[in-house]
């Protein structure tokens, strides 16, 4: 059922605590932790504790938690102090766009200057 914790899916894993992660905030709806392979001073992903593939599916299903992930990424930015010189907040869409991990997550990117277009 869509929602449902999937079994072979890591950011599932890391909701439920088999998986490790270093969590830097969480609520009754997400969770934000530190990526394993940061791309900026601060890289951290928001995302909602129910499983849904991508972004575009979440916010289909979902739109009020797809609107916590958004305020949460907000709040991880004040957290990180990157609110005042610039960050980013981006979700991968779909393999072609570098999506690697099919449970939706938004990054958040800050504490360097920030190239557009992206890559
Ligand atoms: P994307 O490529 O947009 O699907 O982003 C997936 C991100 O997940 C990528 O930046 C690396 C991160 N990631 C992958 N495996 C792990 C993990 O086991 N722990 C953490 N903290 N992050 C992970």
């Amino acid at each position: 059922m869509a929602g449902e914790p999937q079994a072979d899916c890591l950011f599932c894993k890391i909701v439920s605590g088999e998986v490790p992660a270093t969590v830097v905030r969480e609520t009754d709806t997400t969770v934000a932790f530190r990526d394993i392979n940061p791309q900026a001073p601060t890289h951290i992903l928001v995302i909602p504790k129910v499983h849904h593939p991508d972004a575009a599916s979440l916010s289909a299903a979902e739109p009020q938690i797809a609107a916590d992930v958004l305020r949460e990424a907000g709040a991880v930015a004040a957290d990180e102090k990157i609110d005042g010189t610039g960050y980013r907040v981006v979700f991968n869409t779909g393999s072609g766009a570098g999506q690697t991990v099919f449970h939706a997550h938004a990054h958040v990117l800050g504490g360097r200057g920030l190239n557009w277009p992206p890559g």
